[in-house]
Parts: structure tokens; sequence; C-alpha cells
């Protein structure tokens, strides 16, 4: 991949996969309209195990957070997102319909929770924090909710209203959040089955973008990059699962802004972004050449879907298209 040119993304391939949801879109973030007062603003979610079909078509017993008012739901594929302002009171009703415990956890924002068993719910009210770029999960076994699928973004915005990645921060014309994970199926299966699955051996072999993968990343109008000519795009990168990626741009350089909300002080231009286990990771793309280019992760297993490789179908691999 480090080298494949945007001509081998066929018009075919992209085409074939069809449209996708556009819910985090929809639901206010490229679309968020800034306010001058703070608000109270309430999510319902419940935690569930559901079927989820895999790229190359094989089903995955998978869990994950679902926002019931549906107009509110993730990016891409995923099915919760919560954006905010900061300054205003996010409400989230939590359900837990799954057989086993969870325990909710936003880290930097809001950890140490009670669990919430079984059937149960519990309310959290959390004071939106500072802007920038969140993770919410499960935490009651470390590692084991995230590795089924019990993540989630948070993007929380300025105060002020300005369209800034955090208050005084660089401006951007349009966002992106993509949220990055990962799925060994055999953990899966074993937990569908109620067996345990020992951690240490986890070695993923479907990865997503968005909760997609390639080649509906590329259809699917939350992780598709869509970009015009002079723009400077904002790209929030929230990795929910358990491995390292490096995310690799072809055609363009970027500037890391803030890592964990963290302004980085140093910004120089890299083609390749470092997005640990559990990190956000803001970048700035100044948008200064025309065409279609891949942005995919360095760890090259992750482009592959149970083994294959990108044709017909891979992972952690999505399209910029600057028009
Ligand atoms: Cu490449």
């Amino acid at each position: 991949m480090y080298k494949k040119s945007n001509t081998s993304i066929s018009r075919r391939n992209i085409l074939k996969a069809g449209a996708s949801a556009a819910l985090f879109s929809m639901s206010g973030l490229t679309l968020f309209s800034p306010r001058v007062n703070a608000a109270t603003i309430i999510y319902n979610f419940v935690a569930e195990s559901y079927v989820k079909t895999m790229v190359d078509g094989v089903n995955i017993t998978a869990w994950r957070f679902r926002d019931l008012d549906g107009t509110t739901s993730g990016p891409g594929d995923l099915s919760a997102g919560i954006v905010a302002q900061s300054g205003d009171t996010i409400v989230v009703n939590l359900t837990n319909n799954l057989t086993t415990s969870i325990q909710f956890d936003m880290p930097g924002v809001l950890e140490n929770q009670a669990v919430i068993n079984p059937g149960a719910s519990i309310t959290y009210n959390i004071a939106a924090p500072e802007a920038g770029s969140y993770l919410f999960r499960d935490n009651k076994i470390a590692e084991f909710g995230q590795a089924m699928g019990l993540i989630g973004p948070m993007v929380i915005l300025p105060s002020n209203g300005s369209q800034t990645l955090y208050d005084g921060g660089p401006a951007f014309d349009r966002q992106y959040t993509l949220v990055l994970n990962d799925f060994d199926d055999r953990l899966n299966s074993a937990t569908a089955n109620g067996q345990s699955y020992d951690l240490n051996n986890f070695e993923a072999n479907y990865y997503f973008v968005n909760g997609l993968s390639y080649p509906n990343t590329s259809t699917d109008v939350d992780t598709k990059i869509a970009m015009s000519m002079g723009e400077d795009v904002a790209i929030r990168f929230i990795n929910g699962g358990l491995l390292t990626h490096s995310m690799h741009f072809h055609g363009y350089h970027v500037r890391v802004i803030s890592r964990d909300r963290v302004p980085v002080t140093d910004i120089i231009d890299k083609d390749t972004v470092v997005v640990n286990p559990g990190e956000c990771v803001d970048v700035i793309l100044p948008v200064n050449q025309l065409g279609k280019f891949p942005l995919h992760t360095h760890y090259i297993p992750a482009v592959t879907a149970n083994g294959v490789y990108v044709n017909p179908y891979g992972g952690s691999l999505l399209i910029l298209d600057a028009t």
C-alpha cells in the first residue's frame, strides 16, 4: 500500500458498496450550529449484543453502544456518538442490555464509575469538558469491552462557537471523526458462546474505521474525507481498539495539533501519524492538491479483512477525495 496510486481504486469498487448512513454528520457534527448559550443535551444509550456483518460477508457477534433516539447516532456504522460544546451539560442515560456487567468510562472526563449490572441503568451528568476529541468505552474488564466493540466518540467544540479544534486553537473549514478499532473473531465467538478468551492471544483479523472496512469506508459520507482545494480539514483520530495504528496519508502532509487534548507545540508537517490504543489525535490537513488518495494504517495486516488484501476488500483504509 505504501506506493499505491489513486488509479488502483477503481470507480467500480467505489460505487458497488452503495451508500451508508451518515448520522453523525446529519446529527450535528458537520452541521453543528454553534450556540451562544450552554445547553443540556440528553443521550439515551443502551449497551447491547448484536450481529455485525463483516465486509467479506461473515457474521460476528459484537457489542455496541446504541443511541435509542437514532437521529443522534455515531459516525459511519457506529451507533452512538456525542457532540456538544464546552460548558454544556451532557446527560447520558445508559441501560445495560448485555448479560454481563459493564463500567462506562471516558478517559480524562468520567473515570472509576460504578458498575452497571445486566438490566440496570445509570444516568451520568457530565459537564462538557474542554474542546477536543474524546473516547468513551466500557472499562469493566480493561480492554475486553473495547475488543468487543463497546466504544464511541465524543467531540467537544469550543464554548465560544468558533470552528477551532480547541479554544484559541487552529481553525478548520470542515471536520471528520475517524474511530479506529479491531476485532479478533475468535474472541467474539468465545464471548457469544459464553466462554472466556485470553486477551494475551488477541490477534485481530478485522479492522475498522467508524465501524467500516474498505471499500465501505469509501462510500460513507462520515468516513470518506471529501475536501475542497484550499481548505483546512480537521481529522480526529480516536483509537478505541487494542492496536497501535500509524495512519499514513498519501498525497498530503498533516499537522498534528493535539494528543489527548494536549496541544502539540512542535508542529511539523507529517505524512504518518501514530495513534496509540485509547488515544485521541487531532490533525489539520491543508488541501493543496486535487485528486483521490488513500489514507491507511501502516500496520499492514490491518488493511486486510481476514487475510484478504484490499481487493476486493480490506480494513483500515479510506479515501481522501479533493475536488
Ligand atoms: Cu500506502
